[in-house]
Formats: structure tokens, sequence, C-alpha cells
């Protein structure tokens, strides 16, 4: 009797399930990180398969790069060659008009089309769709085609216009190819600004041909004594060229006028002397104090390998600090295509108030000089900040209020939601946890439009996420402490707040884990999520 009835069986669960080659989830279902605005469901669905191949409608060697990057994750996942050709069923499309992140997906049986008015729309339509397919797409081989995509519509596009997040690769020195991993991250997040720590008091990590030994001294250690490193001008050019075919613009940060140690190890002129006249020496010396020669004999700064910070500055008086300051822009500013180059200005408790402000207004006005948009951390509103410079929240509300308040804008990194150096308990074997203990749920809880009393939408550039490294030494670590927060601050800059539920994430981040597995990704198995 068993016998006669199996077959049956499998028929009937056939007929309801729609046999194995229909799509189990719509696509409504997937797990995308950020979240679109819209997505609708259709009946059916695509088969992806050995012959489908990839068209390009609209011109320029950006989308040919995008259409062979789709087919490249797709090659690499399945170990078949999409095809670029005329006759592809999967059609990239650049649009006419000027809302250049916005993008469409429409799957239908027949076509896959993706369409953006502009080139990185068309690149985060691939990074959705991407997200769209199986999880084995994340692995070396072991996606086997054809896989079913199921049909429906996708229209989105994002909450703010700069998303950024932050390396530190002044405390601990990542290689380029780590710096790579991580913008292979953003992109698929569609973060699309990188902001690189380029110099602390523990580390100076950019080649500045003018001045030679800020690398060869200041970047030769690193916190707790490691041998250091840095880029050289090629290293970073190739660094932001790879950022840029990633829709990723790059924004070098020379942290000043305090977190200077390493650049004051390096030279000692830059170092503040004894200052005869306000009468320092004058009981050993008996030199009149009218004597017109107030600075004597700057010693070089020791390297420093600590943690605290605070204790350095720049000679503010100096127009050697100035001339100093104008090559290091002048450099990194030839090399950097972005319009944003970040002064840092945070902390700098050994500078008096008056030089502070005299310092950091200059540092502008060069920066503004070289056609380069200011940005500098939230002590940066106590000066006049010059049109359109940016000031960066990371914790202090009346300095934001500042800026603000002189018309400029802000971008939002407060560090009890933002920064990814925190502990996400205090058990976390990395991190610190000064500005609080941050869980997956706390960075993924919070509206940069309503965060701050006094800031709205209109006042915020955008939200960045910092991955400060004093107590992150590789790549291991690095991917501990930004997975999944990463994840959660890429949806709060991306989504609408109104649309975002954390139970939604938390879901959809359980099903992204199966990617970062077959990625081998060192991630942070949080118990507020359900994995
Ligand atoms: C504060 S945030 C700093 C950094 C540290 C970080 C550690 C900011 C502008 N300054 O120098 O690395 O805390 O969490």
């Amino acid at each position: 009797m068993r016998s006669l009835y199996s077959p049956l069986i499998v028929l009937f669960i056939c007929l309801i399930s729609a046999c194995s080659s229909e799509p189990k989830v719509s696509l409504s279902d997937a797990s995308i990180i950020p979240l679109p605005r819209d997505v609708q469901n259709a009946d059916g669905s695509f088969r992806l398969g050995q012959t489908t191949g990839i068209k390009i409608e609209g011109t320029g060697p950006g989308i040919e790069w995008i259409g062979s990057f789709l087919a490249k994750e797709i090659g690499k996942a399945s170990g078949s060659t999409l095809a670029i050709s005329d006759e592809g069923a999967i059609i990239l499309q650049r649009t006419s008009g000027s809302n250049y992140e916005a993008y469409s997906i429409d799957i239908s049986e027949e076509t896959i089309v993706l369409k953006s008015d502009g080139e990185q729309g068309l690149f985060y339509a691939v990074q959705t769709l991407l997200q769209v397919l199986p999880a084995e797409i994340a692995s070396n081989g072991q996606l086997t085609l054809p896989v079913s995509i199921p049909a429906g519509t996708i229209n989105d596009e994002p909450e703010f216009g700069y998303r950024g997040s932050m390396l530190d690769m002044a405390r601990h020195f990542f290689s380029v190819e780590d710096v790579k991993h991580y913008l292979d991250i953003m992109a698929r997040l569609k973060y699309n600004y990188f902001h690189m720590h380029l110099s602390d008091d523990q580390g100076w990590r950019i080649e500045i041909k003018s001045w030679p030994k800020l690398t060869e001294i200041g970047g030769s250690t690193e916190v707790g004594g490691g041998e250091g490193g840095f880029y050289t001008q090629e290293e970073y050019k190739d660094i932001v060229n790879y950022a840029a075919q990633r829709y990723i613009t790059v924004v070098p940060e020379i942290d000043m006028p305090g977190h200077t140690n390493a650049a004051l190890a390096s030279y000692a002129e830059l170092n503040p002397g004894v200052n005869l006249a306000n009468g320092v020496l004058d009981s050993l010396t008996k030199l009149p104090l009218d004597y017109d020669m107030p600075i004597v004999n700057p010693q070089p700064a020791e390297l420093y390998t600590g943690i605290e910070v605070g204790f350095s500055t720049f000679a503010t008086d100096l127009d050697l600090t100035y001339k100093f300051v104008d090559d290091v822009v002048r450099e990194i500013v030839e090399m950097t295509p972005g319009p944003y180059f970040h002064i840092g200005g945070d902390e700098s408790h050994v500078t008096e108030k008056d030089d502070y402000i005299k310092f950091v207004e200059r540092a502008q006005e060069i920066v503004n000089k070289y056609g380069k948009i200011s940005i500098g951390w939230d002590e940066v509103a106590t000066t006049t900040l010059r049109p359109e410079n940016i000031a960066q929240y990371w914790g202090d509300d009346e300095n934001a209020l500042l800026a603000v308040g002189q018309g400029n804008k802000v971008i939002m990194s407060p560090a009890k939601k933002t920064y990814m150096d925190m502990q996400y308990d205090s058990t976390t074997y990395l991190g610190l946890h000064w500005a609080a203990y941050i869980e997956v749920d706390d960075a993924y809880n919070w509206d940069p439009s309503n965060y701050l009393e006094g800031i709205n939408k209109e006042n915020i550039l955008g939200v960045e996420t910092p991955l400060w490294s004093e107590t992150i030494t590789n790549r291991e670590e690095m991917e501990y402490m930004i997975f999944p927060r990463i994840y959660a601050t890429a949806e709060v800059a991306w989504t609408p707040s109104s649309m975002r539920n954390y139970d939604s994430f938390s879901s959809r981040l359980a099903l992204m884990a199966k990617r970062w597995d077959m990625r081998g990704i060192n991630y942070y198995k949080s118990p507020k999520v359900n994995w």
C-alpha cells in the first residue's frame, strides 16, 4: 500500500509548493541590509543560469566595471562566467535624471532590469541584487546554477547623503590588504565615505615627500610598541582608487594641533620651544625680560606607544607650523579627489584656548585654499567655522549646537551609538567602554535627526561609524568589533527611521551570518540576535 501512495504524496507536495525550481521565498523575504524603501512582490521568478548574460545600456567605463563586478561575484561563487553582451537578460540601465544614488530593480520571468541616474545607484542596485541571491553567493564555488530569483520590484534611495565609516590606522597600522577588506565590507552596505585617521600621537601613516621624517620616525611604531608602518603615496592612491571603484570617497584626516606626538617626535622644530619671554627660564639665565628671542632650542618629543592622549600640541605661534600644515595638506589634497579634508581638532588639552582658535581657523583656511571642505571633530565648533565646513559630533552636545548656530552642518558620530571600539558588554575581550557598552540593538536603535535637541535632519550631512584601534591589532579583531555593528549603522544612515525596526533587522542579520561564515568572518555572536 505504502509504495502506491508515495508518488501521489510527492506529486501533492509538488503542487502546493510549485516544486523545487520555484523560489521558496518572495522578494520581500530576502535579507537586505540596509532595508530598501520599497519592495513589491510579483508572481513567478527569474532563472539565473550558466548562459544568462549582462547587458549594459548607457555608456561610461564605470557602468562596464559594475557589469563585470557583478559577473565576477557570480563567477567566483558559481564557477561560471556570465558574458557581457547585448543579449543579456540582466540589464544595467543608466537613466538621464540627476538622482544619482536612487535605483530600482525590476525582476520578471524574462529580465532583471537595474536602473539608476547614476553609476553609484547602479552599483547599489547590484549590491542589493547580490543580497537577494542565495547565501552561497558569498562562497568560493558553492553556488549551483541555475537559481531562481523571486519576481518583484525594489525602489530605493538613501536617507542621508554622507554614510561613512572611519578606520584608525594610527594607533595600530593596518595593511593595504586589510584596508581593501574594510572597503569591501563598506561597499556591500552602501557606505560612501571612508575616513582614514592617518595620524595621531602613536603614529604617522602617510608619506609626505617634503617632510620625510614623518614616516621614517613617526611611522615607526604603534600602541604597544609594534613596528607600525605607513602608506607610501602610491599605496594611498591605490586605496583611493580601490575605494572610488566602489563609489566610496576617501576622507583623509591629519589630527591637529593635539594628537600630534608622532609628528613632534619626527621634527624638533615643530615643538613649542622654551619661552624665555614668559619668564620660564629667567631665574636660570638672568636674561632681560624684553630679550627678543622668545623660543629656544625645541627638543623632539619621544615616540609614544601608550593609549592616554591629550598631552601633545603643535607650536601654534610659529610660521613654520603653518608651512608644515600647508605642505601636508597640499601633498595629500593632490592625491585625494573627494571634497573633504579632516583636520582633527579633538582633545587638544594642552593648547591654550586662544592658540587653539587661531590654529583651527588657519588650518581651515589652508584646507579651503586647496579647494577642500574642512571637517573637524566637534571641538572645532568653538572656533569660527568658515562657510561650508563641517563639525563631526562625537559627544559634546554644546559643540554640535555651536556648529549649527554658525550655519554649518554636522556629521553624527555619537560615541554612545557609533563607536565600534566600545565593548559590546563588560565581557568583550577587546575594546574600551568610556562612552558606553554598545550592543547591536543599541547601535541600531537611534535616530540621527532626533538624537540631539536642536539638531534636525537639515543640519545633518550624514552619519559615520568609527573604529578606533587602541585595542584592535589585526584583521580578526577588526572584524569582531565591526560585525555586526557596521550593519546597524548602515541601516541607520540609509533607511528612514520610520521604516526601521530592530526585530526585522536582527532576523535579517541572522540570515546574513551564513554569508559571514562562508567568508570566514570573525563576528560577534550577540545574544541580542536569534542566530
Ligand atoms: C576619543 S573621538 C578620541 C580618540 C580615541 C577614542 C577611543 C575622538 C575625536 N577622540 O582619540 O581613539 O576616544 O574611543
